[in-house]
């Protein structure tokens, strides 16, 4: 079954790169305005790449997708309504997007909600529930020391957990392999990239914001 956006009529499975796009560019507009009262994350360049994997993997109402600052794409890919989500984000929520009634879950704290997604994932398998825990993190986040547990955890159990890395190559404006020395994540090549989806993209936007300053 697919979820309704309600304003668009449109189901979750038919989002575009297109109505992504076009969201980011709305919030971008009006974070210009100085009528966000908070932090704002937007995100361009993986559209394609977050759209391919919520269509491959099947992701759908009995899955949950954990997320951090930078989810709003997440939200309307699950099937949150876009007016929702935009409501959410003017009232300041951007940074930490949740709507339980969705299985969607963010956090602006790095590193968290992985041991709670792992954990989300163990409760399914044990209780011989439908869904899966689904967890998109940056790849600095993805180099932390929680991840690698988290990580190693689910491939232990065989948990019903995947971890879905979007390596823009930096942490906010810090080289993430640089700062690790080496041109890899340190998963590459291991027996843990079978619970890892990994890809590469540009982003278009600053790490937060516009790149300059809004008063509000
Ligand atoms: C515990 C904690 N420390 C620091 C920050 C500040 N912070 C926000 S995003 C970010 C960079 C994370 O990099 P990455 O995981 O690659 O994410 P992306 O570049 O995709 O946003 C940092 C350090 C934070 N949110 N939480």
């Amino acid at each position: 079954m697919l979820t309704q956006d309600k304003n668009h009529m449109k189901p979750a499975g038919n989002i575009t790169k297109e109505d992504i796009v076009s969201f980011e560019k709305e919030i971008a507009d009006i974070f210009a305005t100085g009528a966000i009262r908070a932090p704002v994350h937007l995100r361009s360049g993986r559209e394609e790449a977050l759209i391919g994997i919520f269509r491959d993997h099947k992701i759908g109402p009995d899955d949950y997708v954990f997320g951090y600052w930078d989810s709003h794409e997440l939200a309307l890919l699950k099937g949150v309504p876009r007016e929702t989500v935009k409501q959410a984000i003017c009232e300041g929520k951007s940074i930490s997007l949740c709507f339980p009634e969705y299985k969607v879950l963010c956090s602006g704290i790095a590193g968290s909600l992985m041991g709670t997604a792992t954990g989300v994932a163990w409760a399914l398998k044990r209780q011989k529930r439908a869904g899966r825990a689904f967890i998109f993190c940056g790849d600095m986040s993805a180099e932390t020391g929680i991840f690698h547990e988290a990580v190693k955890y689910a491939y232990n159990f065989d948990l019903p957990a995947c971890f879905i890395v979007c390596d823009n190559g930096v942490s906010v404006m810090t080289d993430t392999r640089a700062t690790w020395g080496n041109p890899d994540p340190w998963f590459v090549g291991t027996k843990y990239e079978k619970k890892i989806i990994y890809f590469k993209y540009v982003n278009g936007y600053p790490h937060s914001g516009l790149g300059k300053l809004i008063k509000f």
